[in-house]
């Protein structure tokens, strides 16, 4: 047999078992096969060489350790491939638990703002926002506050040390939603239904039901044929969407300066009341403020405790839990 030939044949099946060994174990198959020393297919291969004629066994023997040479190689390069993690592709375990990530939510109170939006919206109540920054005139002066009432009192609101306002009165934060009234009626006519939610601030004594920075929903409608009865049927409404049918809502009579009559609304929380919002008929002097006549039209106006109607629903038993930021807290929401 020409030794050329049978060296050439033989690499083309070395080559040829190594490439298809799928795993170590049977790359060392290929190894004992082509390369071993006892028995292996180069030891006959190597008797060739000796065979050969002495003029032509010098090139025959440097073919025969080139073809050695390319066998080993490959054997090398292909052990270390097998040893190499395998592709990423075919290493993931679909059977293991995937990493969690923890999402953001909306603070109880933001739901509760957009729920209240939502209901009052079906009643045909549009919302508008106001500046948490105020002036003494749509926080007090055209709400019928005249200059010497205790609600103007500097220990009981938040002015502004050094603020003023563009007409040059000192500045406030809101102690009221009943502002954006003010703001609304300043710029549009007659007939109006609106509702504006946010925060507002009071240095009150901070306890279970109080807060010093809190939310409310001002609700405002005017026309030329509002009524009482309607104010009461739109809260009773409001108060059943958001608690469902079985709350009970009652009326007491009260005073606001910008309301006449006024009430405050109660509702029944187990055996006792709690107060959860202001409401009247809006009281003629406000009208004039804003250049509306009072002999033409008429409307109601109410101011809610935001957090006391989620307090209410979710057996929330104190204020401080919402502003607090337990995550354990704010969780079930
Ligand atoms: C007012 O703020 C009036 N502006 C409401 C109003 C609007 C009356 C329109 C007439 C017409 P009052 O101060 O009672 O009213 O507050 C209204 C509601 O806000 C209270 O019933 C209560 O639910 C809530 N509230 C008042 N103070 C606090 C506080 N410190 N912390 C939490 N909630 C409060």
């Amino acid at each position: 047999m020409d030794p050329i030939q049978a060296f050439s044949e033989y690499e083309r099946e070395a080559l040829e078992a190594i490439e298809n060994a799928g795993d170590e174990q049977s790359l060392e198959q290929s190894r004992i096969t082509f390369l071993g020393k006892k028995g292996g297919r180069l030891k006959d291969l190597q008797k060739l060489v000796g065979q050969v004629a002495a003029e032509v066994r010098r090139e025959v023997g440097k073919a025969f350790n080139d073809v050695k040479t390319r066998v080993n190689e490959a054997l090398e390069a292909r052990k270390a491939l097998l040893a190499k993690p395998k592709a990423t592709a075919t290493a993931i375990d679909v059977t293991l638990p995937g990493t969690p990530f923890s999402t953001g939510g909306l603070h109880p109170v933001t739901q509760t703002m957009r729920e209240f939006k939502d209901i009052m919206g079906r009643f045909g109540f549009t919302a508008v926002e106001g500046p948490e920054i105020e002036d003494e005139r749509h926080n007090f002066v055209a709400l019928n506050i005249p200059e010497a009432h205790p609600a103007r009192d500097p220990l009981d609101n938040f002015y502004l040390a050094t603020a003023r306002s563009w007409a040059g009165g000192p500045l406030l934060l809101r102690s009221q939603t009943s502002t954006v009234q003010i703001r609304e009626m300043e710029k549009t006519k007659p007939p109006i239904r609106i509702v504006s939610l946010g925060r507002v601030y009071r240095p009150d004594t901070i306890d279970a039901t109080h807060s010093c920075m809190f939310h409310q929903m001002e609700g405002l409608m005017v026309g030329e044929d509002v009524t009482m009865a309607q104010l009461k049927t739109v809260l009773h409404l409001f108060a059943k969407a958001y608690l469902g049918e079985e709350v009970t809502v009652r009326f007491r009579p009260s005073f606001f300066p910008f309301t006449e009559p006024s009430v405050e609304v109660d509702m029944l929380w187990g055996d006792d009341w709690i107060e959860v919002g202001g409401a009247g008929m809006v009281d003629p002097n406000v009208f004039k403020a804003v250049g509306y006549d009072p002999e033409e039209v008429q409307g109601f106006a109410f101011g809610l405790g935001i957090e006391r109607f989620c307090m209410r629903r979710h057996e929330v038993t104190d204020i401080r839990r919402f502003y607090e930021n337990d995550v354990r807290f704010l969780r079930q929401f």
